[in-house]
């Protein structure tokens, strides 16, 4: 008897991939898409390959990967937003919002939709995390990528 084993690979071919990036922090989102964008184009996806939606704000998030999953092509959505506890009264209201709303997606569709929101105590913390200190737009790209191998994997079974 032998052990099959699924795990982490990132590097993907022939995939389309949606990116939903919010505008608000959009000095510190636009990094991350950075992040992601590098990510995707050094593991094997094209840039034509690539569908960028902005919307207004990372409430905004779960809805606008929605469209995506539901009027293109797209393998799976990586989420980018950014939620700053000391400029936004309602934080929680707005991290609970996204958090469930991109959880739901993933079970909804079946597809990946990769988590790349920051939610953080200041502005220094949301720019260590996209840029200054690794990038989360880069990581949440790769956690999509490997997503997506797990589920090609499993339905070519
Ligand atoms: C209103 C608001 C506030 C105060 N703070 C943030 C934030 O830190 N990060 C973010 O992505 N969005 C914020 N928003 C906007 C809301 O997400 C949403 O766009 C508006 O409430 C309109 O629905």
């Amino acid at each position: 008897m032998s052990i099959e084993i699924v795990d982490e690979k990132t590097e993907v071919s022939g995939a389309k991939i949606g990116i939903v990036v919010s505008r608000w922090n959009s000095s510190i989102t636009e990094k991350m898409l950075n992040g992601a964008l590098n990510a995707l184009k050094g593991n094997g996806i094209k840039e034509e390959e690539i569908l960028v939606v902005r919307c207004p704000g990372s409430f905004e998030i779960p809805l606008s990967a929605q469209h995506i999953l539901e009027h293109s092509e797209v393998e799976g959505v990586i989420a980018l937003g950014v939620v700053i506890r000391g400029g936004t009264p309602h934080f929680e209201y707005v991290c609970d919002a996204v958090t469930q709303g991109v959880l739901e997606l993933n079970l909804k569709y079946q597809k990946p939709v990769a988590f790349g929101v920051l939610t953080t105590d200041d502005v220094k913390q949301a720019l260590d995390r996209a840029g200054e200190k690794g990038n989360k737009g880069g990581e949440a790209a790769l956690a999509l990528l490997e997503m997506i191998n797990i589920k090609r994997n499993l339905s070519s079974k």
